[in-house]
């Protein structure tokens, strides 16, 4: 996050923004939840970028919107080179999704979340919004245990083996897609297990490096914006990704080239997606495997989120209790 601060207030700055980014991917989640289960996506969206664009604006940062919610023309807040922040701090690059699982929103179903990466200017992969495929695991294994080119069977050979089970104890997450129908079928033909996800990769990827959901490995190609969030997650607690952008149409290979991007068929390690220290928050709209959705009580409306922070390896869980949000939440 370089300006013309000194490293040590760099160091604090950045401290505090650890903290400071919980309270965005709060709000963004309480105002996506009020609109839980009214089948909505497209509100429940909307209501998530206003609240996370306003608390972003908050922030003593210089910031720009790198990863988004669209490009300039066709998305009025939160697109790609957006500026945020109050301007009296670091630049520093900003990866969202305010509301990542609009479906899982819309239909009150597990794991939608709000969530948000930040690091220093020049530093997160510009990638448009289009698919990359991608291949995860968690933290632990030699470098190389699974390859992005490997056929799908050595790969679950190849991490069965790294982790010293059968491959029948390897489980594989996937979005619950027709287009992955071979992976799956190659999954299962030696003997591992898959589970299927509807919607919210990023946290599908992140699932591998938490021992508690049981999953191995990710498979398979989902949106390239929640690549770069996922990919700045494992960079905090650990694990390897390997992922490539979905480059099918002349009109697309145009947006890429214009956003710095020369070769479309690059394979990126998460040290290409994100480049330096990096923070990564998350928090539950919907309760899911990772973090409990928001609750509305009589007295209080209660958060979960989950913020990490690269520099250290640090992960916290904070749970908030807001008593006073409408208040509070007004610029
Ligand atoms: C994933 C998932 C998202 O889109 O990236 C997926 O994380 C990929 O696109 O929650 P398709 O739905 O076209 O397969 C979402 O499901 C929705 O943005």
């Amino acid at each position: 996050m370089t300006s013309s601060i000194t490293v040590a207030q760099h160091l604090l700055l950045e401290r505090v923004l650890t903290i400071e980014i919980v309270r965005v991917t709060e709000r963004a989640a309480v105002s996506a939840a009020r609109l839980r289960g009214h089948g909505k996506s497209k509100a429940s969206d909307q209501a998530a970028v206003d609240a996370m664009r306003r608390e972003l604006n908050k922030l003593p940062i210089d910031g720009t919107v790198v990863i988004g919610e669209g490009e300039m023309d066709e998305a009025p807040m939160l697109f790609i080179g957006e500026k945020v922040g109050n301007k009296s701090g670091p630049k520093v690059d900003i990866a969202v999704d305010p509301l990542e699982g609009t479906t899982l929103c819309a239909k009150n179903m597990p794991g939608a979340i709000a969530t948000l990466a930040m690091a220093d200017a020049g530093t997160l992969l510009h990638a448009p919004d289009c698919y990359m495929q991608k291949i995860a695991i968690g933290p632990g294994y030699p470098k190389g245990t699974v390859d992005l080119d490997a056929p799908t069977e050595e790969n679950i050979l190849n991490l069965a083996k790294a982790k010293g089970v059968k491959p029948s104890e390897i489980t594989a997450i996937l979005l619950d897609r027709p287009r992955h129908g071979d992976m799956i079928e190659a999954i299962r033909k030696v003997g591992g297990a898959v589970a299927l996800i509807s919607d919210g990769d990023v946290a599908g990827v992140i699932h591998c490096a938490e021992p508690k959901t049981g999953i191995d490995i990710y498979f398979g190609s989902g949106g390239a914006p929640e690549g770069v969030l996922a990919a700045a997650a494992l960079r905090c607690i650990g694990g390897q990704m390997q992922t490539r952008l979905v480059i099918d149409t002349e009109e697309l290979r145009e947006r890429t080239l214009k956003m710095g991007i020369k070769d479309a068929k690059k394979k990126y390690e998460i040290e290409d997606m994100v480049k330096g220290d990096c923070l990564f928050a998350a928090t539950g709209v919907t309760t899911g495997p990772m973090l409990g959705g928001v609750k509305f009580g009589k007295h209080f409306i209660e958060t979960d989120t989950v913020v990490m922070r690269s520099v250290t390896g640090t992960v916290r869980r904070i749970t908030a209790e807001h008593r006073q949000f409408e208040k509070f939440h007004l610029d």
